[in-house]
């Protein structure tokens, strides 16, 4: 007999919104045990999916999906979501080549309201759906599912400080768990946290099933009346003074709770705040323990759940190599200030937290505050490095532009994830930042061969007088132990790997191997550039003098990259030769292992040999 009865007779949420209600709670049952399973042979995002069973149940069971839309944030916990919407025979294949996503996309199904997977766009997307909805008359309902580490993002309060006023139909589920991915932070939380431990959310779990009619329970009453009287914030007032109708706190686990309190919600109209309490990791206990842990996560056994000592052994990543450099930094320079945009564990910074607590800023989700923070700490003469991915840098282009840049202060970028991630796929690819860097004034832009040499740039960026990044790919590279000195190295000078004849290879950071794998079989030059600004112009234009084809190869967007730099310098210089540049096509790359995708867009030892061979085949004239 089949582990899942009941779930084996869910095609799509029509099939849920048919069962009787009181089958509900084995539907979310079994999802949950289906989901455990299931993750556990795919690996991806667990914690936060577990913890919205209900959740998504009670959703699909009382909104009229795809019709009223359904806007989850970030999109981490949007796989209960995917087995529900008809995609249950896809999660074997779940953020695999080919496979379903691990993030909510439009392409995927039209239960995909909005394509997600960088945090707080929620309230924002649902509220321009919202108020099309009403601009074309039509009456269909708009959810916004928001957890508490992405409401603390600005995107977010700027969306709830337009929706409030906007007259919008729309409901926001704040998913209040108590964490991020690490602990919370800010002021937010602090008020979240402060009613959470009091008595209101008690007594509001209690009474929870009495609160379910909305003629406004006395116990919300006398709690507003309290607040009001004492001055107090809390969330029911802080929602209420944006211009939301604000209920709840209610226990995200209790379907019984959940469903009554939708169904109503989505009779009323106006713009509505629900305030959901669940638990991170929910129904399986070694994730409720470690969330964190288990918030990612690769294939592991479900029984004896992620081995203690998996990762170790293995060669060093670029984060660990961020992480130690910071540390050793740290303990040589006193100005020195590690800042993170909530990816404590993401960018290697555990142990620097721990170890220099007083000089490590987690700013939350806040990638804008968090460059601007940087500069402040900058022009007072302090040395702050900010630890940021690649692709989530992005939120804070502006503040690189106008509150570093332009101000020429000394802020260290240390970028990680700068390349194709893998299984997080195109929300998560950092593949644009050698285009957004290289064309501001002050950078210095450097991308490492390997280990070592990634400390040693991060050593030299931290010795600058002006803004710089230092970026590398996820993962581990060449496995190379760099050393423990804190060295620099030579700031705009590239190193010559090999000499050959012919074909130049101007390798950039994480391609640079594969750039020396494809030259030793073609007996080609090759070069380290190191340096993607300022560009080692002097030996551009000495390869340009004494080979027929140059190559330019990195892992960053062929358009704007490295390679338009390498163009620039050629055509300054006057210089003919040709080149060819290889990069990220000008697509967005979908989903799946890292390798495979570099393969399938050329950008591995033999599609670099392909490329030069093809370009070759065309003739000397052809550019
Ligand atoms: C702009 C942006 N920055 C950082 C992240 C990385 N990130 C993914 S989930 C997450 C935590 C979200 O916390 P919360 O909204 O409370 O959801 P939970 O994980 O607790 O379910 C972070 C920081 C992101 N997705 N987008």
């Amino acid at each position: 007999m089949s582990a899942f009865p009941l779930l084996d007779t869910i095609s799509d949420p029509c099939t849920v919104r048919r069962l009787d209600r009181r089958q509900l709670p084995q539907l979310a049952d079994e999802l949950r045990q289906f989901l455990i399973e299931s993750v556990s042979r795919t690996g991806g995002h667990l914690s936060s999916n577990l913890g919205t069973v209900e959740l998504t149940v009670a959703l699909h069971a009382v909104y009229d999906t795809p019709e009223d839309r359904l806007v989850w944030d970030v999109g981490h916990q949007c796989y209960a979501h995917k087995v529900l919407t008809g995609r249950r025979g896809g999660m074997d294949r779940l953020r695999m080549h080919g496979g379903v996503s691990g993030f909510p996309k439009r392409a995927e199904s039209p239960y995909d309201t909005f394509g997600v997977g960088h945090s707080s766009t929620s309230i924002s997307a649902a509220l321009g759906m919202a108020l099309a909805a009403k601009l074309k008359n039509e009456s269909r309902k708009t959810v916004a599912v928001i957890g508490d580490g992405a409401m603390s993002a600005g995107m977010a309060f700027e969306a709830l400080n337009n929706a409030g006023v906007a007259g919008a139909d729309l409901l926001v589920i704040l998913n209040d768990n108590e964490m991020s991915i690490s602990p919370p932070v800010g002021a937010l939380n602090t008020i979240l946290t402060r009613l959470m431990s009091g008595k209101t959310y008690n007594a509001a779990r209690q009474g929870a099933r009495h609160m379910l009619g909305f003629a406004p329970p006395l116990l919300e009453l006398a709690r507003r009346a309290e607040e009001h009287v004492k001055g107090m914030i809390t969330p029911g007032t802080l929602f209420e003074e944006f211009g939301f109708h604000y209920y709840g706190p209610i226990d995200g686990h209790d379907l019984d709770a959940l469903v009554p309190t939708l169904e109503n919600l989505r009779r009323m109209r106006g713009p509505k705040f629900l305030h959901v309490i669940t638990k991170k990791g929910q129904g399986y206990k070694l994730a409720e323990a470690d969330p964190i842990l288990y918030h990612g996560v690769s294939k592991f056994c479900p029984s004896e759940g992620i081995a203690a000592s998996s990762g170790k052994g293995g060669k060093l990543t670029y984060t660990q190599v961020f992480g130690d450099w910071l540390c050793d930094m740290a303990a040589a320079d006193p100005r020195l200030v590690g800042i993170t945009p909530a990816m404590r564990e993401g960018s290697g910074l555990v142990r620097f937290a721990r170890d220099y607590p007083e000089r490590y800023y987690d700013v939350g989700i806040a990638e804008q505050h968090a460059v601007t923070f940087a500069a402040g700490l900058a022009c007072e003469g302090m040395k702050p490095v900010l630890a940021i991915y690649s692709t989530f840098l992005q939120r804070g282009y502006d503040q690189l532009v106008h509150d570093v840049a332009l101000q020429n202060l000394a802020v260290v970028f240390a970028i990680d994830r700068g390349g194709l991630v893998g299984a997080d796929g195109p929300t998560h690819h950092g593949t644009f930042d050698l285009s957004f860097l290289t064309c501001i004034p002050n950078m210095v832009v450097m991308a490492p061969a390997d280990e070592p040499e990634c400390r040693r740039m991060l050593s030299t960026a931290f010795s600058l007088d002006c803004p710089s990044a230092v970026r590398y790919p996820r993962g581990g590279g060449t496995g190379t132990q760099p050393a423990a000195d804190l060295e620099t190295i030579p700031v705009g000078k590239a190193e010559v790997r090999r000499r050959g004849r012919e074909v130049a290879l101007l390798a950039f950071g994480s391609l640079v191997p594969a750039a020396e794998a494809a030259g030793e079989s073609i007996d080609a030059t090759v070069v380290n550039m190191r340096f993607v600004k300022p560009l080692d112009a002097d030996l551009v234009s000495e390869l340009a003098g004494n080979h027929s084809l140059l190559v330019s190869i990195e892992e960053n967007a062929a358009i704007g990259g490295a390679g338009s730099e390498v163009a620039r310098i050629l055509g300054e210089r006057g210089l003919a030769t040709p080149l060819l540049r290889l990069g990220i096509p000008d697509r967005f790359i979908d989903h799946g292992e890292q390798g495979q995708l570099l393969a399938e867009i050329g950008l591995d030892k033999e599609g670099i040999l392909r490329a030069i061979a093809a370009r070759q085949a065309k003739g000397p004239n052809s550019a």
